[in-house]
Protein backbone atom coordinates (compact mmCIF):
# COMPACT_ATOMS: atom_id res chain seq x y z
CA UNK A 1 0.00 0.00 0.00
CA UNK A 2 1.29 3.43 -1.16
CA UNK A 3 1.18 6.19 1.27
CA UNK A 4 -1.90 8.45 0.95
CA UNK A 5 -0.85 11.53 -1.28
CA UNK A 6 -2.83 14.88 0.72
CA UNK A 7 -3.61 17.75 -1.00
CA UNK A 8 -5.03 21.05 -0.44
CA UNK A 9 -8.95 21.12 -1.78
CA UNK A 10 -9.65 24.54 -3.72
CA UNK A 11 -13.59 24.08 -4.29
CA UNK A 12 -14.10 27.69 -5.86
CA UNK A 13 -17.41 29.26 -5.79
CA UNK A 14 -19.79 27.27 -7.91
CA UNK A 15 -19.26 23.90 -6.13
CA UNK A 16 -19.53 24.87 -2.46
CA UNK A 17 -22.45 27.45 -3.11
CA UNK A 18 -24.55 25.48 -5.94
CA UNK A 19 -23.34 21.39 -5.76
CA UNK A 20 -22.21 20.25 -2.47
CA UNK A 21 -23.56 16.79 -3.62
CA UNK A 22 -21.46 17.12 -6.20
CA UNK A 23 -18.66 18.09 -3.86
CA UNK A 24 -19.71 15.27 -1.77
CA UNK A 25 -19.06 12.55 -4.06
CA UNK A 26 -15.06 14.40 -4.08
CA UNK A 27 -14.54 13.75 -0.78
CA UNK A 28 -16.33 10.30 -0.84
CA UNK A 29 -14.82 8.95 -3.72
CA UNK A 30 -10.85 10.62 -3.76
CA UNK A 31 -9.68 8.47 -0.32
CA UNK A 32 -10.81 5.67 -1.27
CA UNK A 33 -8.44 6.43 -4.36
CA UNK A 34 -5.38 6.93 -1.74
CA UNK A 35 -6.23 10.57 -2.15
CA UNK A 36 -6.56 12.62 1.37
CA UNK A 37 -7.92 16.68 0.56
CA UNK A 38 -7.46 19.14 3.28
CA UNK A 39 -9.37 22.03 3.38
CA UNK A 40 -7.85 25.31 2.37
CA UNK A 41 -9.27 27.56 4.65
CA UNK A 42 -9.10 30.95 3.94
CA UNK A 43 -9.28 30.61 0.15
CA UNK A 44 -11.22 33.17 -2.12
CA UNK A 45 -12.98 32.52 -5.79
CA UNK A 46 -10.19 31.71 -7.76
CA UNK A 47 -10.82 34.44 -9.47
CA UNK A 48 -12.86 32.88 -12.68
CA UNK A 49 -10.23 33.30 -15.62
CA UNK A 50 -12.65 34.13 -18.28
CA UNK A 51 -14.59 36.82 -16.34
CA UNK A 52 -12.07 38.86 -13.80
CA UNK A 53 -8.69 38.39 -15.59
CA UNK A 54 -10.78 40.02 -19.00
CA UNK A 55 -11.48 43.12 -16.36
CA UNK A 56 -8.38 43.18 -14.74
CA UNK A 57 -5.58 41.32 -14.95
CA UNK A 58 -2.98 42.29 -12.34
CA UNK A 59 -6.26 41.97 -9.64
CA UNK A 60 -6.81 38.42 -11.62
CA UNK A 61 -3.08 37.75 -10.62
CA UNK A 62 -2.69 38.76 -6.91
CA UNK A 63 -5.40 37.17 -5.95
CA UNK A 64 -5.09 33.77 -7.75
CA UNK A 65 -1.50 34.18 -6.04
CA UNK A 66 -3.00 34.53 -2.49
CA UNK A 67 -4.89 31.29 -2.93
CA UNK A 68 -1.94 29.59 -4.43
CA UNK A 69 -0.01 30.88 -1.25
CA UNK A 70 -2.66 29.27 1.14
CA UNK A 71 -2.05 26.15 -0.45
CA UNK A 72 1.60 26.71 -0.39
CA UNK A 73 1.91 27.37 3.20
CA UNK A 74 -0.14 24.19 4.06
CA UNK A 75 3.02 22.64 2.40
CA UNK A 76 0.92 20.58 0.12
CA UNK A 77 0.26 20.97 -3.74
CA UNK A 78 -3.43 22.23 -4.63
CA UNK A 79 -5.91 20.38 -6.09
CA UNK A 80 -8.99 21.61 -8.34
CA UNK A 81 -12.88 20.12 -9.56
CA UNK A 82 -13.78 23.12 -11.58
CA UNK A 83 -11.78 23.37 -15.00
CA UNK A 84 -12.41 27.77 -14.52
CA UNK A 85 -10.37 27.22 -11.26
CA UNK A 86 -7.42 24.67 -12.78
CA UNK A 87 -7.38 27.37 -15.60
CA UNK A 88 -6.67 30.07 -13.56
CA UNK A 89 -4.10 28.40 -11.39
CA UNK A 90 -2.46 26.67 -14.30
CA UNK A 91 -1.95 30.20 -16.14
CA UNK A 92 -1.29 32.57 -13.40
CA UNK A 93 1.49 30.16 -11.52
CA UNK A 94 3.13 29.73 -15.56
CA UNK A 95 2.92 33.75 -15.69
CA UNK A 96 4.84 34.09 -12.83
CA UNK A 97 7.18 31.26 -13.13
CA UNK A 98 8.01 32.70 -16.97
CA UNK A 99 8.20 36.39 -15.67
CA UNK A 100 9.65 36.66 -12.22
CA UNK A 101 8.91 40.78 -12.10
CA UNK A 102 5.23 39.30 -11.97
CA UNK A 103 5.80 37.42 -8.92
CA UNK A 104 7.57 40.81 -7.57
CA UNK A 105 4.61 42.28 -8.29
CA UNK A 106 2.57 40.04 -6.16
CA UNK A 107 4.76 39.90 -3.68
CA UNK A 108 5.21 43.77 -2.93
CA UNK A 109 0.83 43.33 -2.72
CA UNK A 110 0.95 40.43 -0.08
CA UNK A 111 3.14 43.27 2.35
CA UNK A 112 2.30 43.12 5.48
CA UNK A 113 -0.05 40.48 4.94
CA UNK A 114 1.46 37.60 6.29
CA UNK A 115 1.94 35.99 3.66
CA UNK A 116 4.84 33.77 1.88
CA UNK A 117 4.84 32.78 -1.84
CA UNK A 118 7.48 31.73 -4.19
CA UNK A 119 5.51 30.24 -6.60
CA UNK A 120 6.65 26.61 -6.00
CA UNK A 121 3.20 24.87 -5.54
CA UNK A 122 2.06 22.76 -7.56
CA UNK A 123 -1.47 22.76 -9.22
CA UNK A 124 -3.67 19.73 -10.55
CA UNK A 125 -7.24 18.58 -11.58
CA UNK A 126 -8.85 16.39 -9.80
CA UNK A 127 -9.18 14.21 -12.90
CA UNK A 128 -5.58 14.19 -13.42
CA UNK A 129 -5.06 12.63 -10.42
CA UNK A 130 -7.60 10.20 -11.64
CA UNK A 131 -5.85 9.88 -15.02
CA UNK A 132 -2.23 9.52 -12.91
CA UNK A 133 -4.01 6.37 -11.45
CA UNK A 134 -4.76 5.16 -15.02
CA UNK A 135 -7.43 2.85 -16.56
CA UNK A 136 -6.35 -0.45 -14.67
CA UNK A 137 -5.83 1.45 -11.13
CA UNK A 138 -9.11 2.53 -11.64
CA UNK A 139 -10.37 -0.95 -13.12
CA UNK A 140 -8.79 -2.67 -10.10
CA UNK A 141 -11.57 -0.09 -7.80
CA UNK A 142 -14.30 -1.30 -9.81
CA UNK A 143 -17.03 -3.43 -7.95
CA UNK A 144 -20.01 -2.79 -10.12
CA UNK A 145 -19.80 -2.67 -13.37
CA UNK A 146 -21.78 -0.02 -15.08
CA UNK A 147 -22.60 -1.82 -18.43
CA UNK A 148 -24.90 -0.63 -20.76
CA UNK A 149 -24.67 2.86 -19.62
CA UNK A 150 -24.54 4.66 -22.66
CA UNK A 151 -22.25 8.41 -22.13
CA UNK A 152 -22.24 11.52 -23.41
CA UNK A 153 -18.72 13.02 -22.10
CA UNK A 154 -17.57 16.56 -21.61
CA UNK A 155 -13.96 17.97 -21.09
CA UNK A 156 -14.80 21.82 -21.17
CA UNK A 157 -12.46 24.58 -22.49
CA UNK A 158 -10.30 24.95 -19.40
CA UNK A 159 -9.52 21.85 -19.09
CA UNK A 160 -7.56 21.52 -22.26
CA UNK A 161 -7.09 24.82 -23.49
CA UNK A 162 -4.18 26.59 -23.84
CA UNK A 163 -2.81 23.14 -24.31
CA UNK A 164 0.95 23.93 -24.10
CA UNK A 165 0.06 24.68 -20.58
CA UNK A 166 -1.86 21.86 -19.93
CA UNK A 167 -0.43 18.16 -19.33
CA UNK A 168 -2.27 16.46 -22.46
CA UNK A 169 -0.86 18.77 -24.82
CA UNK A 170 -3.77 18.78 -26.90
CA UNK A 171 -6.88 20.67 -27.67
CA UNK A 172 -9.08 18.27 -29.38
CA UNK A 173 -8.93 14.66 -30.28
CA UNK A 174 -8.77 14.07 -26.56
CA UNK A 175 -9.37 10.31 -25.05
CA UNK A 176 -8.41 10.09 -21.51
CA UNK A 177 -11.81 11.13 -20.08
CA UNK A 178 -13.58 8.96 -22.56
CA UNK A 179 -11.02 6.22 -21.08
CA UNK A 180 -11.80 6.79 -17.37
CA UNK A 181 -15.54 6.88 -18.04
CA UNK A 182 -14.88 2.68 -19.65
CA UNK A 183 -13.44 1.91 -16.89
CA UNK A 184 -16.21 1.90 -14.94
CA UNK A 185 -17.70 -0.09 -17.54
CA UNK A 186 -20.02 2.19 -18.99
CA UNK A 187 -19.62 3.36 -22.72
CA UNK A 188 -18.78 6.78 -24.29
CA UNK A 189 -20.57 7.59 -27.17
CA UNK A 190 -19.39 9.56 -29.90
CA UNK A 191 -21.73 12.74 -30.38
CA UNK A 192 -20.91 15.71 -32.82
CA UNK A 193 -19.32 19.08 -31.64
CA UNK A 194 -18.04 16.86 -28.58
CA UNK A 195 -15.16 19.60 -27.66
CA UNK A 196 -17.90 22.44 -28.47
CA UNK A 197 -17.62 25.03 -25.35
CA UNK A 198 -20.47 24.08 -23.46
CA UNK A 199 -21.46 27.86 -23.29
CA UNK A 200 -21.06 28.88 -20.55
CA UNK A 201 -17.65 30.12 -19.79
CA UNK A 202 -15.87 33.40 -20.84
CA UNK A 203 -19.03 35.52 -18.83
CA UNK A 204 -21.69 34.31 -21.28
CA UNK A 205 -23.70 32.59 -18.97
CA UNK A 206 -23.59 35.61 -16.76
CA UNK A 207 -24.07 38.44 -18.88
CA UNK A 208 -25.98 36.92 -22.42
CA UNK A 209 -27.76 33.95 -21.09
CA UNK A 210 -29.74 33.45 -23.56
CA UNK A 211 -26.70 33.04 -26.24
CA UNK A 212 -25.37 31.03 -23.83
CA UNK A 213 -28.41 28.38 -23.18
CA UNK A 214 -28.56 28.85 -26.94
CA UNK A 215 -25.06 26.68 -27.34
CA UNK A 216 -25.96 24.40 -24.42
CA UNK A 217 -28.94 23.25 -26.29
CA UNK A 218 -26.36 22.61 -29.74
CA UNK A 219 -25.10 20.14 -27.74
CA UNK A 220 -27.63 18.38 -25.83
CA UNK A 221 -29.51 18.52 -28.68
CA UNK A 222 -26.16 16.31 -30.79
CA UNK A 223 -26.08 14.47 -26.89
CA UNK A 224 -29.84 13.54 -27.77
CA UNK A 225 -29.44 12.19 -31.67
CA UNK A 226 -26.99 10.14 -30.49
CA UNK A 227 -28.55 8.44 -27.83
CA UNK A 228 -26.99 9.30 -24.38
CA UNK A 229 -28.12 8.47 -21.02
CA UNK A 230 -26.66 10.54 -19.10
CA UNK A 231 -23.88 13.59 -19.47
CA UNK A 232 -20.40 13.25 -17.89
CA UNK A 233 -18.46 16.07 -17.04
CA UNK A 234 -15.29 17.75 -14.81
CA UNK A 235 -16.20 21.55 -14.02
CA UNK A 236 -19.05 22.85 -11.64
CA UNK A 237 -19.27 25.20 -14.12
CA UNK A 238 -20.05 22.83 -17.28
CA UNK A 239 -22.41 20.94 -14.48
CA UNK A 240 -23.97 24.04 -13.91
CA UNK A 241 -24.33 25.02 -17.31
CA UNK A 242 -26.34 21.43 -18.53
CA UNK A 243 -28.58 21.23 -15.40
CA UNK A 244 -29.78 24.46 -15.30
CA UNK A 245 -29.75 25.00 -19.29
CA UNK A 246 -31.85 21.84 -19.60
CA UNK A 247 -34.66 23.55 -16.90
CA UNK A 248 -34.64 26.83 -18.68
CA UNK A 249 -35.03 24.79 -22.12
CA UNK A 250 -37.70 22.71 -21.27
CA UNK A 251 -39.24 25.69 -19.21
CA UNK A 252 -39.37 27.89 -22.50
CA UNK A 253 -40.68 24.97 -24.48
CA UNK A 254 -43.52 24.09 -22.29
CA UNK A 255 -42.74 20.52 -22.11
CA UNK A 256 -40.24 18.24 -20.99
CA UNK A 257 -38.03 17.36 -23.81
CA UNK A 258 -34.70 18.00 -22.20
CA UNK A 259 -33.94 15.20 -19.75
CA UNK A 260 -30.65 13.98 -19.69
CA UNK A 261 -29.08 13.68 -16.52
CA UNK A 262 -25.81 15.26 -15.17
CA UNK A 263 -23.16 13.48 -13.54
CA UNK A 264 -19.60 14.98 -12.37
CA UNK A 265 -16.63 12.24 -12.54
CA UNK A 266 -16.48 11.47 -8.83
CA UNK A 267 -20.39 10.77 -9.13
CA UNK A 268 -19.72 8.27 -11.83
CA UNK A 269 -16.80 6.45 -10.67
CA UNK A 270 -18.69 6.12 -7.05
CA UNK A 271 -21.38 4.18 -8.47
CA UNK A 272 -18.86 1.83 -10.30
CA UNK A 273 -17.42 1.46 -6.59
CA UNK A 274 -21.18 0.08 -5.26
CA UNK A 275 -21.21 3.42 -3.09
CA UNK A 276 -24.79 4.71 -2.03
CA UNK A 277 -26.25 7.37 -4.90
CA UNK A 278 -27.46 9.35 -1.90
CA UNK A 279 -24.28 9.40 -0.45
CA UNK A 280 -22.96 10.38 -3.97
CA UNK A 281 -25.17 13.36 -4.17
CA UNK A 282 -27.54 11.52 -7.05
CA UNK A 283 -31.02 11.99 -5.11
CA UNK A 284 -30.66 16.31 -5.17
CA UNK A 285 -29.88 17.25 -8.79
CA UNK A 286 -32.13 19.62 -10.74
CA UNK A 287 -32.69 17.31 -13.79
CA UNK A 288 -33.68 13.64 -12.25
CA UNK A 289 -30.73 11.42 -12.29
CA UNK A 290 -33.11 8.51 -11.56
CA UNK A 291 -33.24 7.17 -15.00
CA UNK A 292 -29.86 6.60 -15.22
CA UNK A 293 -29.85 5.02 -12.39
CA UNK A 294 -32.67 2.80 -13.12
CA UNK A 295 -30.25 1.46 -15.93
CA UNK A 296 -27.68 0.24 -14.11
CA UNK A 297 -29.00 -0.77 -10.44
CA UNK A 298 -30.49 -4.10 -9.82
S1 LIG B 1 -14.16 30.26 -8.34
FE1 LIG B 1 -15.21 32.03 -8.08
S2 LIG B 1 -16.48 31.85 -9.80
FE2 LIG B 1 -15.47 29.96 -9.96
S3 LIG B 1 -16.08 27.88 -9.66
FE3 LIG B 1 -14.43 27.50 -10.85
S4 LIG B 1 -14.06 29.48 -11.48
FE4 LIG B 1 -12.82 29.73 -9.83
S1 LIG C 1 -16.71 24.75 -21.33
FE1 LIG C 1 -16.10 26.34 -22.58
S2 LIG C 1 -15.36 27.67 -21.04
FE2 LIG C 1 -15.92 26.02 -19.80
S3 LIG C 1 -14.70 24.68 -18.69
FE3 LIG C 1 -16.42 24.58 -17.49
S4 LIG C 1 -17.56 26.06 -18.44
FE4 LIG C 1 -18.24 24.67 -19.83
C1 LIG D 1 -15.50 28.69 -16.85
C2 LIG D 1 -14.82 29.75 -16.10
S1 LIG D 1 -15.22 27.11 -16.14
S2 LIG D 1 -14.93 31.24 -16.87
O1 LIG D 1 -16.32 31.68 -16.87
O2 LIG D 1 -14.42 31.16 -18.24
O3 LIG D 1 -14.13 32.17 -16.10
Amino acid sequence: MTEPQTYSFFLGCVMPNRFPNVEASIRLVLPKLGIELEDLEGASCCPAPGVIRSFDEPTWLAIASRNLALAEMSGHDLVTGCNGCYGTFMESLAEIRKHPERLKEVQEVFKGMGIKFEGKVGVKHIIELIDEIGVDGIKKKVTKKLDGLRVGVHYGCHLLKPSKNRPWKQTQRHTFLDELVEATGATSVKYKDKFLCCGAGGGVRGSQVAVSVDIAKEKLDNMIEAGVDCIVNVCSFCHLQFEASQVQLNKELGEQKYQIPVLYFTQLLGLAMDLNPDELGLGVHMINTQPALDKILD
